[in-house]
């Protein structure tokens, strides 16, 4: 009898503890959704991916260091290329802006060619007071072109690009003409802007500007592709009356 009612009052703890570690598992679990849902809606569902290219030393790493932090870093290591990650508001909508700030293993074409296939967007940067690297422009261009198989004749094939000429406040010591920068746009069909990553000049504005021209291309494509699939979707149509 006595045995009876242990093994009865055993079962009972035993289904109490079932019980308990079921709710605990749907307790978890809601957690874990909603911490996953909550992360999903913290992350804006835009990012726009921008490579900063350039020669070393004329400020790539100053101009993303101000961008990021608002703060002029004098002596960021030279050799160190890395990501960066941002949320911001571009014209009203919450979007993301990833930076990866290249540092020379560029020279590695394979590396080099990677990075550039995964941007959407490049900053081209040269420094006003070096004509070598205003020089240099030119050769990222062709490599940014030829990784995203681009004809640079046809201009409505262009990727988004801005040519930035930095260190703004050494005027003194400019060794690239305004004019000359500007004729090379021309020439390339892409804007021109001057920045100073020191007195922190323009440097929203090459960033903000390179994510709009992300974002309209981004908007041609998806007008495009909307208009392969209609096409598609009349053929289908076609054969089902055949
Ligand atoms: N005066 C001035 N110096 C700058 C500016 N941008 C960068 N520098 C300096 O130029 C050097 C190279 O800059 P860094 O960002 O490391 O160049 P990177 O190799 O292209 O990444 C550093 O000593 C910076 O302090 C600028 O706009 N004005
Ligand atoms: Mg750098």
């Amino acid at each position: 009898m006595v045995d009876q009612r242990l093994h009865t009052s055993a079962f009972i703890h035993l289904m109490l503890i079932v019980q308990l570690l079921k709710k605990s598992c749907i307790f978890l679990g809601n957690q874990k959704k909603d911490i996953m849902s909550k992360a999903k809606a913290q992350q804006p569902a835009v990012i726009h991916k921008v490579i900063m290219v350039g020669s070393g030393g004329v400020g790539k790493s100053a101009l993303t260091l101000q961008f990021m932090y608002d703060e002029f870093v004098e002596d960021y290591e030279p050799t160190k290329a890395d990501s960066y990650r941002k949320k911001v508001v571009l014209d009203g909508e919450e979007v993301q802006i990833d930076i990866l700030d290249t540092a020379g293993q560029e020279d590695y074409a394979a590396i080099r060619d990677n990075y550039f296939r995964s941007g959407e967007g490049f900053l081209c940067v040269f420094s006003i007071t070096e004509q070598e690297s205003f020089q240099a422009t030119a050769e990222f261009r062709e490599q940014i072109l030829r990784v995203k198989n681009v004809n640079s004749d046809k201009s409505d094939d262009s990727i988004p690009f801005l040519l930035v000429g930095n260190k703004a406040d050494l005027e003194d010591k400019r060794q690239v003409p305004v004019e000359e920068a500007q004729q090379r746009c021309q020439q390339w069909k892409v804007p021109y802007v001057e920045t100073s990553a020191k007195t922190r000049a323009n440097v929203d504005k090459v960033f903000y500007d390179l994510m709009r021209e992300i974002r309209s291309r981004k908007m041609e494509a998806s007008k495009q592709n909307n208009g392969k699939i209609r096409k598609k979707e009349k053929s289908k149509r076609k054969c089902t009356i055949l």
